[in-house]
């Protein structure tokens, strides 16, 4: 518990997957990491009134309002977290920080690369004037991930050749499954691209300390309709999946790939990295383990060992259970919330901020133009 910590008042807009999982995070961050502010649940946004408050009482909020710019008025609102639609990230995130409010924004930052420059100027201003933002790219949280940036920096795979990362999930693909925000490109901005191509990216650069700096790529939208509201059929307007390769800044090869229809792929966000002295692979349907393959091992003994990331010396464990007892997808949030906490009790800017973000959504909006320009596609003849 962190003892006499200053309260910190939380205006959180959206309630929906995110924002019931920030919700667990701001409920618990202070009970098990000392942080240097502790949260309270001030106001809960949402455009239903009642929808809003019957998530307000679930969540632990004190108050609701169905305007989020009353929630950035308030004067007992010190932070605005943001977890809705990629549509309105920019226009709630820059009102906030010009009101100075620090804020968390969900991933992707933004649903163009225009929305999110105007979100990476608005926020190193506020920056100079110590209001903190950060965006909310859970997984390099995941103690595991954390532990191969670690292992990568030390050198333990000397020089970087290849990064594999795929994003596996099969939610959709049931045809006649029912349309949804993130299947309107107004809405979502993209498909897989940037709702789950966009963690892979940053979670690339995160472990790899490096920056894409090209892509070639293609998309595909396997089902082009799909039921709306009172059954008509509605277009879908992103893509599917995405597949695309890129160089990273030390010449390594990446490969890429997001889809929601991988059918009997639940959440897997995986990534394999190959250097010169090693390797690893993360894959999160086993988040509490990373597999790691040390080149200087005698040839009679090498291969991957299987590290379970649920010890002391692993980033965030040491918060949580004794060895052994592993951690879920909820703890990553709790662990950036609590970064974040310490970012702004220091006097620091929290990472990955909207810099970073931006430089997803250059990659993301990239993998688009190229998946348009007809010109990349070379077509094999029968
Ligand atoms: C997509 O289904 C999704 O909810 C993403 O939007 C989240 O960012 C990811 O963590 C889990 O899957």
């Amino acid at each position: 518990m962190t003892d006499g910590a200053q309260s910190l008042g939380i205006g959180m807009v959206g309630h929906a997957f995110m924002g019931a999982v920030h919700s667990h995070a701001w409920r618990n961050v202070h009970r098990f990491f000392d942080v240097p502010l502790s949260p309270r649940l001030v106001v809960l946004g949402g455009r239903d009134e009642q929808r809003t408050k019957e998530a307000a009482a679930r969540f632990g909020f004190e108050s609701v309002d169905t305007d989020w710019r009353a929630i950035i008025e308030r004067e007992d609102v010190d932070l605005v977290d943001i977890c809705t639609p990629g549509d309105t990230h920019a226009d709630i995130a820059i009102a906030a920080l010009e009101a100075g409010k620090h804020v968390l924004c969900e991933k992707p930052l933004a649903n163009t690369v225009a929305e999110a420059e105007r979100m990476a100027e608005a926020a190193a201003r506020a920056d100079a004037r110590g209001v903190r933002s950060m965006v909310a790219f859970n997984y390099r949280r995941v103690p595991a991930l954390s532990l191969a940036r670690r292992l990568v920096a030390e050198g333990r795979l000397g020089e970087l050749r290849h990064v594999r990362a795929v994003y596996l999930q099969d939610w959709l693909s049931d045809a006649t499954s029912p349309m949804t925000w993130r299947l309107r490109k107004e809405q979502a901005g993209s498909g897989s691209l940037g709702d789950i191509g966009a963690h892979i990216v940053d979670a690339t650069q995160f472990v790899t300390g490096q920056v894409i700096t090209g892509v070639a790529g293609m998309t595909e939208t396997f089902v082009r309709n799909r039921p709306g509201a009172g059954g008509a059929e509605e277009a879908v307007t992103v893509d599917d999946c995405a597949v695309f390769h890129g160089s990273l800044s030390s010449g390594a090869v990446a490969t890429f790939e997001a889809t929601r229809y991988a059918l009997g792929r639940k959440n897997a966000m995986r990534i394999e990295v190959n250097g010169s002295r090693g390797s690893l692979a993360f894959d999160f349907e086993a988040m509490n383990e990373l597999w790691f393959y040390d080149g200087d091992e005698p040839g009679e003994t090498a291969g991957f060992r299987r590290i379970i990331a649920t010890e002391p010396e692993h980033p965030y464990v040491s918060a949580w259970w004794p060895p052994g007892h592993g951690l879920g997808y909820e703890h990553t949030f709790t662990h950036e919330i609590a970064d974040l906490l310490r970012a702004i009790g220091d006097g620091q800017s929290p990472e990955p901020g909207f810099a970073d973000g931006l430089r997803v959504q250059r990659v993301l909006e990239a993998v688009e133009s190229s998946a348009a320009d007809a010109s990349r596609w070379k077509p094999v003849e029968e």
